[in-house]
């Protein structure tokens, strides 16, 4: 917010500016947690250029409506990667070796009673990561540090990897005994965690969610939760964030966090920086630093 406020004249939709500011408004910094940007807020904003979105994902965007009114929209690829995949490892040690339960367990003097429970294991587990492109891939260099087998379901094989790859999230899930999500959310991965998937990653199954809460079927999870159809879950993400469902904050087999994927301070601080070179580019230069695929740059 300072850089913006150095370089640009700001106006902050949630302090509701007149129509008349909002009429010349030429750039938009936009971000993942806040609402969605689509048809309704580009006709209150007729002479916007661009949406700069803090994240790298931009599921929150319309793209499509964003493209067709020629607004080129920008993400923030790159620089969260490995922050990102730092967290699924620990959101995945955490879910197994059940840390969170471990610590309050000794915070609430529960210890001198008796030792705690001891817990499922990465050991022995092979590890299917959903989505392999740049986060995927920081994961699975983690763990190969973990000695586990790995494997990957995305559109495509990719010629350069050596993981196994499965045409399917079912046939990977069926292969796997802990599933990691890091696809893209938006409607062409909803849901694609579906009953189906979890029935197939079986009773002593994990799935660790560090894409979006859209990707996974909510209710299908509880459900299989509940039911003992997987052993445990690890969610960095949510449907309708900030909001958890009682059902998950009532459970002992999952660790809930409140979506810190990429929440460290030298990590958003890049990618505010990069949000920021964004816009500064466009507005100097007519080129964007890291647009995204779907919004081509419009001539002149
Ligand atoms: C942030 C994210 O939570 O980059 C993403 O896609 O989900 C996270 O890095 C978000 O971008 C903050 O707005």
């Amino acid at each position: 917010m300072a850089a913006l406020d150095q370089a640009f004249i700001v106006h902050r939709l949630w302090h509701d500016p007149p129509a008349e500011a909002l009429a010349r408004v030429r750039g938009m910094a936009a971000s993942t947690l806040a609402g969605p940007v689509g048809a309704a807020l580009f006709e209150r904003l007729p002479a916007l250029e661009i949406v700069a979105n803090f994240g790298v994902g931009y599921d929150n965007i319309d793209v499509a409506v964003a493209a067709a009114r020629g607004i080129v929209v920008t993400n923030t690829p790159g620089v969260l990667d490995e922050e990102v995949a730092d967290l699924a490892l620990g959101l995945l040690l955490s879910t197994l070796r059940r840390l969170p339960q471990a610590d309050a367990f000794v915070r609430a003097g529960r210890w001198p009673q008796g030792p705690f429970p001891l817990s499922p294991s990465l050991r022995g587990r092979t590890v299917g990561i959903l989505g392999l492109g740049a986060i995927g891939k920081a994961i699975a260099r983690r763990l190969e540090g973990f000695a586990v087998p790995i494997a990957y379901h995305g559109r495509h094989r990719q010629a350069d990897v050596l993981y196994p790859w499965y045409p399917t999230p079912k046939a990977l899930a069926e292969a796997c005994d802990v599933l990691i999500a890091i696809l893209p959310g938006g409607p062409a991965t909803r849901h694609i965690v579906d009953a189906a998937v979890l029935e197939a990653l079986g009773p002593q199954g994990v799935l660790i969610n560090v894409a979006r809460g859209s990707v996974v079927d909510q209710q299908a999870l509880v459900a299989a939760l509940q039911t003992g159809t997987i052993l445990a879950a690890g969610l960095d993400v949510f449907d309708n964030e900030p909001h958890v469902p009682d059902a998950l904050r009532a459970m002992d087999n999952v660790v809930l966090l409140p979506h810190l994927g990429s929440a460290s301070e030298v990590t958003r601080r890049a990618m505010g920086a990069l949000m920021v070179e964004n816009l500064q580019s466009w507005f100097a230069t007519g080129q964007p630093v890291t647009p995204v695929p779907e919004t081509p740059l419009r001539a002149g």
